[in-house]
Protein backbone atom coordinates (compact mmCIF):
# COMPACT_ATOMS: atom_id res chain seq x y z
CA UNK A 1 0.00 0.00 0.00
CA UNK A 2 1.17 3.70 -0.94
CA UNK A 3 2.33 5.50 2.25
CA UNK A 4 0.87 8.68 3.57
CA UNK A 5 2.37 12.18 2.25
CA UNK A 6 5.01 12.15 4.95
CA UNK A 7 5.31 8.70 6.08
CA UNK A 8 2.52 9.00 8.69
CA UNK A 9 -1.01 8.65 8.62
CA UNK A 10 -2.46 11.29 11.16
CA UNK A 11 -5.44 10.72 13.20
CA UNK A 12 -6.89 13.38 15.12
CA UNK A 13 -10.03 12.51 16.15
CA UNK A 14 -10.49 12.33 20.37
CA UNK A 15 -10.54 8.16 21.24
CA UNK A 16 -13.97 7.52 22.26
CA UNK A 17 -13.03 7.07 25.55
CA UNK A 18 -11.81 10.64 25.88
CA UNK A 19 -14.73 12.24 24.16
CA UNK A 20 -17.28 12.86 26.52
CA UNK A 21 -13.99 14.84 28.88
CA UNK A 22 -12.82 16.81 25.99
CA UNK A 23 -16.20 17.76 25.14
CA UNK A 24 -16.58 18.81 28.71
CA UNK A 25 -13.47 20.82 28.69
CA UNK A 26 -14.08 22.42 25.06
CA UNK A 27 -17.74 23.76 26.46
CA UNK A 28 -15.69 26.15 28.75
CA UNK A 29 -12.96 27.29 26.72
CA UNK A 30 -12.74 30.36 24.49
CA UNK A 31 -14.81 30.11 21.03
CA UNK A 32 -13.55 29.93 17.18
CA UNK A 33 -16.06 29.93 14.60
CA UNK A 34 -15.10 27.85 11.59
CA UNK A 35 -16.60 28.89 8.31
CA UNK A 36 -18.04 26.30 5.62
CA UNK A 37 -14.37 25.56 4.18
CA UNK A 38 -12.40 25.29 7.33
CA UNK A 39 -15.29 22.97 8.91
CA UNK A 40 -14.50 20.65 6.29
CA UNK A 41 -10.76 20.98 6.34
CA UNK A 42 -10.44 20.14 10.25
CA UNK A 43 -12.49 16.90 9.30
CA UNK A 44 -9.84 16.22 6.48
CA UNK A 45 -6.83 16.65 8.98
CA UNK A 46 -8.71 14.53 11.76
CA UNK A 47 -8.90 11.62 9.43
CA UNK A 48 -5.83 11.55 7.63
CA UNK A 49 -6.44 13.06 4.50
CA UNK A 50 -4.26 16.23 4.52
CA UNK A 51 -1.20 13.99 6.81
CA UNK A 52 0.92 15.33 7.81
CA UNK A 53 -0.78 18.00 8.93
CA UNK A 54 -1.95 17.82 12.38
CA UNK A 55 -3.61 20.99 12.71
CA UNK A 56 -3.88 24.62 10.87
CA UNK A 57 -0.88 26.38 10.02
CA UNK A 58 1.69 28.32 11.80
CA UNK A 59 3.16 31.52 10.13
CA UNK A 60 6.58 29.31 9.07
CA UNK A 61 4.58 26.96 7.27
CA UNK A 62 2.02 29.37 5.77
CA UNK A 63 5.04 31.36 4.20
CA UNK A 64 7.05 28.18 3.30
CA UNK A 65 4.25 27.11 1.41
CA UNK A 66 3.69 30.15 0.12
CA UNK A 67 6.96 30.84 -1.87
CA UNK A 68 8.15 27.72 -2.38
CA UNK A 69 5.13 25.00 -2.39
CA UNK A 70 6.63 23.06 0.51
CA UNK A 71 6.48 22.88 4.22
CA UNK A 72 9.37 23.85 6.74
CA UNK A 73 10.55 20.36 6.65
CA UNK A 74 11.30 20.57 2.16
CA UNK A 75 8.19 18.10 2.38
CA UNK A 76 5.56 19.36 -0.94
CA UNK A 77 2.63 20.94 -0.08
CA UNK A 78 1.39 23.77 -2.15
CA UNK A 79 -1.58 25.86 -0.58
CA UNK A 80 -2.43 27.00 3.06
CA UNK A 81 -4.79 25.25 4.99
CA UNK A 82 -5.90 28.29 7.54
CA UNK A 83 -8.27 29.07 10.70
CA UNK A 84 -9.40 32.37 10.52
CA UNK A 85 -10.23 34.30 13.37
CA UNK A 86 -12.85 36.37 11.77
CA UNK A 87 -13.05 39.12 15.00
CA UNK A 88 -10.84 40.52 16.92
CA UNK A 89 -11.71 38.89 20.07
CA UNK A 90 -9.01 36.59 20.26
CA UNK A 91 -6.52 38.53 17.44
CA UNK A 92 -4.47 40.05 20.95
CA UNK A 93 -4.67 36.93 22.97
CA UNK A 94 -1.59 35.95 24.66
CA UNK A 95 -0.33 32.32 22.62
CA UNK A 96 -0.54 29.95 23.60
CA UNK A 97 -3.98 29.20 24.12
CA UNK A 98 -7.09 26.32 23.94
CA UNK A 99 -10.03 27.28 22.32
CA UNK A 100 -13.05 25.26 21.18
CA UNK A 101 -14.21 24.82 17.35
CA UNK A 102 -17.36 25.39 16.82
CA UNK A 103 -19.01 24.82 13.31
CA UNK A 104 -21.88 26.87 11.53
CA UNK A 105 -24.62 25.14 13.42
CA UNK A 106 -22.92 26.37 16.47
CA UNK A 107 -21.61 22.79 17.42
CA UNK A 108 -18.56 22.42 19.50
CA UNK A 109 -16.45 19.77 16.87
CA UNK A 110 -12.84 20.12 18.02
CA UNK A 111 -10.22 22.08 20.23
CA UNK A 112 -7.40 23.95 18.82
CA UNK A 113 -4.26 24.57 20.75
CA UNK A 114 -3.60 27.83 19.64
CA UNK A 115 0.58 28.21 19.45
CA UNK A 116 0.58 31.48 17.40
CA UNK A 117 -1.86 34.05 16.14
CA UNK A 118 -0.63 35.81 12.84
CA UNK A 119 -2.11 38.03 10.27
CA UNK A 120 -0.67 37.59 6.20
CA UNK A 121 -0.68 40.17 3.57
CA UNK A 122 -3.95 39.88 1.54
CA UNK A 123 -2.49 40.70 -1.69
CA UNK A 124 0.77 38.47 -1.57
CA UNK A 125 -1.30 35.76 -0.31
CA UNK A 126 -3.79 35.75 -3.20
CA UNK A 127 -0.59 36.00 -5.80
CA UNK A 128 1.29 33.70 -4.12
CA UNK A 129 -1.73 31.24 -3.86
CA UNK A 130 -3.98 31.89 -6.89
CA UNK A 131 -1.85 33.85 -8.90
CA UNK A 132 -3.93 36.57 -9.07
CA UNK A 133 -5.55 39.09 -7.14
CA UNK A 134 -8.34 39.70 -8.92
CA UNK A 135 -11.92 40.38 -6.78
CA UNK A 136 -13.51 38.17 -9.05
CA UNK A 137 -11.90 35.05 -8.25
CA UNK A 138 -14.05 32.81 -5.47
CA UNK A 139 -10.43 32.81 -3.59
CA UNK A 140 -10.00 36.44 -3.72
CA UNK A 141 -13.60 36.91 -2.44
CA UNK A 142 -12.59 34.50 0.25
CA UNK A 143 -9.59 35.98 1.71
CA UNK A 144 -11.70 39.23 1.70
CA UNK A 145 -14.68 38.09 3.13
CA UNK A 146 -13.03 36.09 5.80
CA UNK A 147 -9.59 38.25 6.22
CA UNK A 148 -6.18 37.21 6.63
CA UNK A 149 -5.64 37.18 10.41
CA UNK A 150 -4.60 33.49 11.30
CA UNK A 151 -4.56 30.93 14.49
CA UNK A 152 -2.26 28.36 14.03
CA UNK A 153 -2.25 25.08 16.06
CA UNK A 154 -2.92 21.69 16.87
CA UNK A 155 -6.66 20.41 16.89
CA UNK A 156 -8.56 17.50 17.82
CA UNK A 157 -11.43 16.82 16.75
CA UNK A 158 -14.70 15.44 18.47
CA UNK A 159 -16.86 15.18 14.96
CA UNK A 160 -15.99 14.72 11.31
CA UNK A 161 -18.62 15.72 8.92
CA UNK A 162 -21.21 13.31 7.27
CA UNK A 163 -23.05 13.71 4.14
CA UNK A 164 -26.60 13.17 4.99
CA UNK A 165 -28.09 11.17 3.43
CA UNK A 166 -25.06 9.55 2.06
CA UNK A 167 -23.54 8.65 4.91
CA UNK A 168 -22.35 4.84 3.76
CA UNK A 169 -20.03 6.54 1.18
CA UNK A 170 -18.31 8.91 3.58
CA UNK A 171 -15.02 6.98 3.91
CA UNK A 172 -12.06 7.83 5.50
CA UNK A 173 -8.89 7.35 4.48
CA UNK A 174 -8.13 4.54 6.58
CA UNK A 175 -11.27 3.03 5.05
CA UNK A 176 -10.59 3.54 1.71
CA UNK A 177 -7.30 1.89 2.54
CA UNK A 178 -8.96 -1.34 4.32
CA UNK A 179 -11.69 -1.47 1.17
CA UNK A 180 -8.46 -1.63 -1.66
CA UNK A 181 -7.44 -3.97 0.55
CA UNK A 182 -10.08 -6.02 0.81
CA UNK A 183 -10.49 -5.58 -3.09
CA UNK A 184 -7.35 -6.64 -3.61
CA UNK A 185 -6.58 -3.51 -5.70
CA UNK A 186 -2.63 -2.64 -5.95
CA UNK A 187 -3.09 0.08 -8.08
CA UNK A 188 -5.61 2.58 -7.70
CA UNK A 189 -6.66 5.51 -9.21
CA UNK A 190 -8.77 8.58 -8.04
CA UNK A 191 -11.20 11.20 -9.77
CA UNK A 192 -11.30 14.65 -8.44
CA UNK A 193 -14.81 16.23 -9.47
CA UNK A 194 -16.98 19.18 -8.58
CA UNK A 195 -19.10 18.49 -11.57
CA UNK A 196 -21.79 16.05 -12.33
CA UNK A 197 -19.70 12.89 -14.45
CA UNK A 198 -20.82 13.75 -18.05
CA UNK A 199 -19.66 11.40 -20.56
CA UNK A 200 -15.79 13.39 -21.07
CA UNK A 201 -15.18 13.06 -17.31
CA UNK A 202 -15.97 9.05 -17.72
CA UNK A 203 -13.86 8.53 -20.39
CA UNK A 204 -11.33 9.71 -18.77
CA UNK A 205 -11.95 7.30 -15.91
CA UNK A 206 -12.20 4.50 -18.57
CA UNK A 207 -9.58 5.09 -19.73
CA UNK A 208 -7.43 5.34 -17.00
CA UNK A 209 -9.17 2.29 -15.43
CA UNK A 210 -7.78 0.02 -18.37
CA UNK A 211 -4.10 -0.13 -16.74
CA UNK A 212 -5.10 -0.05 -12.90
CA UNK A 213 -6.71 -2.68 -10.98
CA UNK A 214 -9.48 0.27 -9.06
CA UNK A 215 -10.79 3.60 -9.26
CA UNK A 216 -12.02 5.76 -6.51
CA UNK A 217 -14.66 8.24 -7.50
CA UNK A 218 -13.88 11.30 -5.43
CA UNK A 219 -16.34 13.92 -5.65
CA UNK A 220 -15.39 17.27 -3.78
CA UNK A 221 -18.64 17.14 -1.39
CA UNK A 222 -17.64 20.60 0.63
CA UNK A 223 -18.37 24.23 -0.50
CA UNK A 224 -18.21 25.18 -4.55
CA UNK A 225 -19.23 28.55 -6.04
CA UNK A 226 -22.95 29.66 -6.20
CA UNK A 227 -23.23 28.27 -9.62
CA UNK A 228 -22.12 24.66 -9.37
CA UNK A 229 -24.51 22.05 -9.08
CA UNK A 230 -25.05 21.15 -5.59
CA UNK A 231 -23.82 18.27 -3.67
CA UNK A 232 -26.90 15.98 -3.39
CA UNK A 233 -27.69 16.57 -6.81
CA UNK A 234 -24.16 15.09 -7.90
CA UNK A 235 -24.27 12.70 -6.00
CA UNK A 236 -27.47 11.06 -7.83
CA UNK A 237 -25.85 11.77 -10.88
CA UNK A 238 -22.71 9.57 -9.74
CA UNK A 239 -25.20 7.03 -7.79
CA UNK A 240 -26.72 6.08 -11.06
CA UNK A 241 -23.81 6.32 -13.35
CA UNK A 242 -22.31 3.79 -11.39
CA UNK A 243 -25.33 1.43 -11.40
CA UNK A 244 -25.47 1.86 -15.30
CA UNK A 245 -21.92 2.39 -16.58
CA UNK A 246 -19.24 1.36 -14.26
CA UNK A 247 -18.33 -2.32 -13.57
CA UNK A 248 -18.92 -2.59 -9.26
CA UNK A 249 -16.07 -5.03 -9.20
CA UNK A 250 -13.06 -2.33 -10.37
CA UNK A 251 -14.99 1.43 -9.54
CA UNK A 252 -15.82 2.58 -6.24
CA UNK A 253 -17.64 5.98 -5.56
CA UNK A 254 -16.90 7.98 -2.10
CA UNK A 255 -17.59 11.56 -0.84
CA UNK A 256 -14.54 13.88 -0.59
CA UNK A 257 -15.41 16.16 2.28
CA UNK A 258 -13.35 19.17 0.76
CA UNK A 259 -14.34 22.55 -0.09
CA UNK A 260 -12.83 23.52 -3.76
CA UNK A 261 -10.57 26.19 -3.72
CA UNK A 262 -10.65 26.88 -7.49
CA UNK A 263 -6.63 27.21 -7.53
CA UNK A 264 -5.89 25.59 -10.41
CA UNK A 265 -2.52 24.06 -10.54
CA UNK A 266 -1.11 24.71 -6.67
CA UNK A 267 -4.69 22.83 -5.90
CA UNK A 268 -4.04 20.04 -8.66
CA UNK A 269 -0.99 18.95 -6.41
CA UNK A 270 -3.30 19.47 -3.33
CA UNK A 271 -5.61 17.09 -4.70
CA UNK A 272 -3.23 14.67 -5.52
CA UNK A 273 -1.42 14.67 -1.96
CA UNK A 274 -4.61 14.17 -0.24
CA UNK A 275 -5.60 11.46 -2.63
CA UNK A 276 -2.21 9.61 -1.81
CA UNK A 277 -3.56 9.78 1.73
CA UNK A 278 -6.91 7.39 0.61
CA UNK A 279 -4.39 5.22 -0.80
CA UNK A 280 -4.48 6.17 -4.33
CA UNK A 281 -1.66 5.67 -6.59
CA UNK A 282 -2.70 7.43 -9.72
CA UNK A 283 -4.20 10.79 -10.18
CA UNK A 284 -6.30 12.22 -12.72
CA UNK A 285 -5.30 15.95 -14.06
CA UNK A 286 -7.18 16.75 -17.23
CA UNK A 287 -8.05 20.20 -18.53
CA UNK A 288 -8.24 23.18 -16.54
CA UNK A 289 -7.99 21.14 -13.58
CA UNK A 290 -9.63 22.82 -10.45
CA UNK A 291 -9.85 26.04 -12.55
CA UNK A 292 -12.32 29.04 -12.64
CA UNK A 293 -12.72 31.82 -15.12
CA UNK A 294 -9.57 31.95 -17.52
CA UNK A 295 -6.90 32.54 -14.92
CA UNK A 296 -5.15 29.40 -15.47
CA UNK A 297 -3.91 27.65 -18.86
CA UNK A 298 -5.26 24.40 -19.92
CA UNK A 299 -2.71 22.49 -18.66
CA UNK A 300 -0.62 24.67 -16.37
CA UNK A 301 -2.32 22.18 -13.84
CA UNK A 302 -0.20 19.49 -15.43
CA UNK A 303 2.67 21.12 -16.33
CA UNK A 304 3.31 21.88 -12.64
CA UNK A 305 3.99 18.60 -11.44
CA UNK A 306 7.17 19.56 -13.62
CA UNK A 307 8.19 21.60 -10.33
CA UNK A 308 8.32 18.40 -8.16
CA UNK A 309 10.80 15.51 -7.89
CA UNK A 310 9.50 12.19 -8.83
CA UNK A 311 10.40 11.29 -5.41
CA UNK A 312 8.54 13.90 -3.52
CA UNK A 313 5.47 12.66 -5.24
CA UNK A 314 4.05 9.12 -4.15
CA UNK A 315 1.33 9.28 -6.41
CA UNK A 316 1.49 9.67 -10.00
CA UNK A 317 -0.60 12.16 -12.17
CA UNK A 318 -2.13 10.63 -15.11
CA UNK A 319 -2.61 13.64 -17.90
CA UNK A 320 -6.07 13.54 -20.22
CA UNK A 321 -5.82 16.25 -23.12
CA UNK A 322 -8.87 17.94 -23.74
CA UNK A 323 -11.89 15.10 -24.50
CA UNK A 324 -15.29 15.21 -26.11
CA UNK A 325 -17.25 13.30 -28.13
CA UNK A 326 -16.39 13.56 -32.19
CA UNK A 327 -19.37 12.99 -34.36
CA UNK A 328 -16.39 11.40 -37.16
CA UNK A 329 -14.97 9.49 -34.85
CA UNK A 330 -18.20 8.13 -33.75
CA UNK A 331 -17.12 8.14 -30.38
CA UNK A 332 -15.17 9.92 -27.31
CA UNK A 333 -11.85 11.22 -28.12
CA UNK A 334 -9.52 13.68 -26.91
CA UNK A 335 -7.51 16.67 -28.92
CA UNK A 336 -4.57 14.41 -28.64
CA UNK A 337 -6.59 11.05 -30.59
CA UNK A 338 -9.14 12.74 -33.02
CA UNK A 339 -7.92 14.33 -35.99
CA UNK A 340 -11.44 15.98 -36.97
CA UNK A 341 -12.31 19.41 -36.79
CA UNK A 342 -14.17 21.61 -33.93
CA UNK A 343 -17.06 21.05 -36.23
CA UNK A 344 -17.53 17.28 -35.60
CA UNK A 345 -17.31 17.90 -32.39
CA UNK A 346 -19.86 17.69 -28.87
CA UNK A 347 -18.58 20.25 -26.34
CA UNK A 348 -20.65 22.52 -23.67
CA UNK A 349 -18.99 24.83 -21.42
CA UNK A 350 -20.04 24.49 -17.79
CA UNK A 351 -22.33 28.16 -18.68
CA UNK A 352 -23.75 26.46 -21.42
CA UNK A 353 -24.98 23.39 -19.43
CA UNK A 354 -26.49 25.50 -16.96
CA UNK A 355 -28.17 27.65 -19.75
CA UNK A 356 -29.66 24.26 -21.55
CA UNK A 357 -31.05 23.16 -18.08
CA UNK A 358 -32.37 26.81 -16.95
CA UNK A 359 -34.33 26.91 -20.58
CA UNK A 360 -35.72 23.02 -20.29
CA UNK A 361 -33.37 21.99 -23.17
CA UNK A 362 -32.29 18.59 -23.23
CA UNK A 363 -28.73 17.83 -22.61
CA UNK A 364 -27.70 15.62 -26.04
CA UNK A 365 -26.74 12.21 -25.04
CA UNK A 366 -23.32 12.94 -26.70
CA UNK A 367 -22.38 15.15 -23.93
CA UNK A 368 -23.97 12.99 -20.46
CA UNK A 369 -25.62 9.99 -20.09
CA UNK A 370 -29.58 10.22 -19.95
CA UNK A 371 -29.59 9.14 -16.69
CA UNK A 372 -27.52 11.73 -15.44
CA UNK A 373 -29.45 14.64 -17.47
CA UNK A 374 -32.91 13.35 -16.29
CA UNK A 375 -31.37 13.96 -12.51
CA UNK A 376 -29.91 17.62 -13.59
CA UNK A 377 -33.38 18.54 -15.62
CA UNK A 378 -35.81 17.48 -12.87
CA UNK A 379 -33.31 19.61 -10.81
CA UNK A 380 -33.51 22.74 -12.84
CA UNK A 381 -37.20 22.03 -13.42
CA UNK A 382 -37.80 22.22 -9.55
CA UNK A 383 -34.85 24.84 -8.44
S1 LIG B 1 -12.45 20.16 -11.05
O1 LIG B 1 -12.53 21.55 -10.58
O2 LIG B 1 -12.83 19.21 -10.05
O3 LIG B 1 -11.16 19.90 -11.68
P1 LIG B 1 -14.26 18.99 -13.03
O4 LIG B 1 -15.16 18.26 -12.11
O5 LIG B 1 -14.90 19.60 -14.23
O6 LIG B 1 -13.54 20.17 -12.25
O7 LIG B 1 -13.10 18.08 -13.57
C1 LIG B 1 -12.68 16.90 -12.99
C2 LIG B 1 -11.45 16.39 -13.71
O8 LIG B 1 -11.75 16.13 -15.09
C3 LIG B 1 -10.27 17.36 -13.75
O9 LIG B 1 -9.07 16.63 -13.73
C4 LIG B 1 -10.43 18.06 -15.09
O10 LIG B 1 -9.19 18.53 -15.56
C5 LIG B 1 -10.93 16.91 -15.95
N1 LIG B 1 -11.79 17.32 -17.09
C6 LIG B 1 -13.03 17.87 -17.04
N2 LIG B 1 -13.56 18.01 -18.28
C7 LIG B 1 -12.63 17.56 -19.15
C8 LIG B 1 -12.55 17.42 -20.56
N3 LIG B 1 -13.56 17.75 -21.37
N4 LIG B 1 -11.41 16.91 -21.10
C9 LIG B 1 -10.37 16.54 -20.33
N5 LIG B 1 -10.38 16.63 -18.98
C10 LIG B 1 -11.49 17.12 -18.39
Amino acid sequence: MIPAHGGTLIDRVVPAAKRAELAQIAADLPKIELNSRETTDLGLIANGAMSPLEGFMTRAEFDSVLKSMRLPNGLAWPLPVTLTLKSDALASHAVPFDAALVDGDGNVVGVIHVEEIFTADLKTTAESALATSDDAHPGVGYLKEFGTTYAGGKVTVLDVPSHAPFEEYDLSPRQTRELFERNGWRTICAFQTRNPIHRAHEYLIKCALETVDGFLIHPAMGETKSDDIPADIRMQCYLALGKHYFPEKHVALSTFPYAMRYAGPREAILHAILRQNYGCTHFIVGRDHAGVGNYYGTYDAQHIFLEFRKEELAIEPVFFEHSFFCKRCEGMASQKTCPHGQEDRVFLSGTKVREMLVNGEKLPGEFTRREVAEILERHYATA
